[in-house]
């Protein structure tokens, strides 16, 4: 068999003046607030992405190590942005593939974002080819080392983080904070940490309740309990996102300062040799 990778992201817009068509991309044509877009068109702004993203370069990175340490062709695919995940899967089924590993560069699973990325990959391979999507990977023992190595010997408390979700998953059974809180457990564990806690982060102002705590929160409540320092892991990301580098860069970071507090993040996988092999693995794995 002739196997490919279709390699799964979020997608991030290229320059400030796509924002209000990636974002209309996320709400699938539900209404957006124009302060919400403004909101949304300042944080892109004020981290620098004018003209270009350096997100989409390591997304690039991330895919070319990938082929290179796999042998496989590996085709990026976005679900919110280009090249959109049925471009990587056409590629994929021109080049010659006849089975496909469908991998998202986001390591749990939930109904409410990982099977918008299989619905739109088995759309667009439409039977042409085998295909093996893998659902979620937040336990693959090189993924653990690889957080596990990032927070190992810190003095500080470890807050682990994950994109909030709406409330209304617990519900529906959805295993999304389980996933969460096992993957914080077991690199705690491997890196020998026991002061750590968990808590969400990014919220998105839809009007209903979504999961809880948030880190902005969380972060007084620790302080509150006589917590100094703190080391952010935002497990639920691979990646240089918005998430991190403005939600826990600039607004965590300014909590932290308000409450006199001081905060800490690793450094995120992105392209890693490290992050590579394991990535590899599951892959591998798959097919
Ligand atoms: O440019 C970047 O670096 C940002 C990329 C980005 C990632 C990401 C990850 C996740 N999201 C998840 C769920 C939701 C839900 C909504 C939602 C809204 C946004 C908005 C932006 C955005 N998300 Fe996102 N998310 C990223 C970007 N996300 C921008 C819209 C503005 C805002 O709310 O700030 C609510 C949609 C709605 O309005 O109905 C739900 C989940 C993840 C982690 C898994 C994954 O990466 O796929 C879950 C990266």
């Amino acid at each position: 068999m002739s196997d490919a990778v279709v390699l799964m992201a979020y997608g991030s817009p290229e320059r400030v003046s796509d924002v209000p068509a990636y974002y209309a991309d996320i709400r699938g044509g539900r209404a957006i607030a124009p302060e919400h877009l403004a909101d949304l068109v300042e944080r892109y702004r004020r981290l620098g992405i004018e003209d270009s993203n350096p997100l989409n370069e390591i997304t690039e990175r991330t895919r070319a190590a990938l082929s290179e340490r796999t042998g496989l062709p590996v085709y990026t695919g976005m679900k919110h942005w280009t090249p959109h995940i049925a471009d990587a899967a056409e590629e994929a089924i021109a080049e010659g593939a006849d089975r496909i590993a469908g991998l998202v560069l986001a390591p749990h699973y939930s109904r409410l974002s990982i099977d918008g990325y299989r619905a739109q990959l088995e759309r667009a391979v439409d039977r042409r080819a085998e295909l093996t999507f893998i659902d979620s990977w937040h336990d693959q023992p090189l993924f653990i080392d690889v957080l596990a190595s990032k927070v190992r010997g810190t003095d500080a408390h470890v807050v682990f983080t994950a994109h909030s979700l709406p409330a209304r998953i617990l519900e529906e059974g959805d295993p999304y904070e389980d996933q969460l809180l096992e993957t914080s457990r077991l690199v705690a564990e491997a890196a020998g940490v026991r002061d750590w806690s968990f808590s969400f982060q990014s919220e998105s102002p839809t009007g209903e309740p979504w999961l809880g705590p948030d880190i902005l929160d969380h972060l007084a409540a620790l302080h509150a309990d006589g917590v100094e320092q703190v080391l952010v892991c935002p497990v639920g990301f691979v990646s240089d996102h918005l998430e991190i580098r403005w939600d826990i860069d600039v607004e965590a970071q300014e909590k932290a300062d308000a409450l006199g507090m001081r905060l800490e993040r690793i450094d995120m996988p992105n392209d890693d040799a490290a992050f590579i092999s394991a990535l590899a693995a599951i892959v591998e794995g798959a097919l």
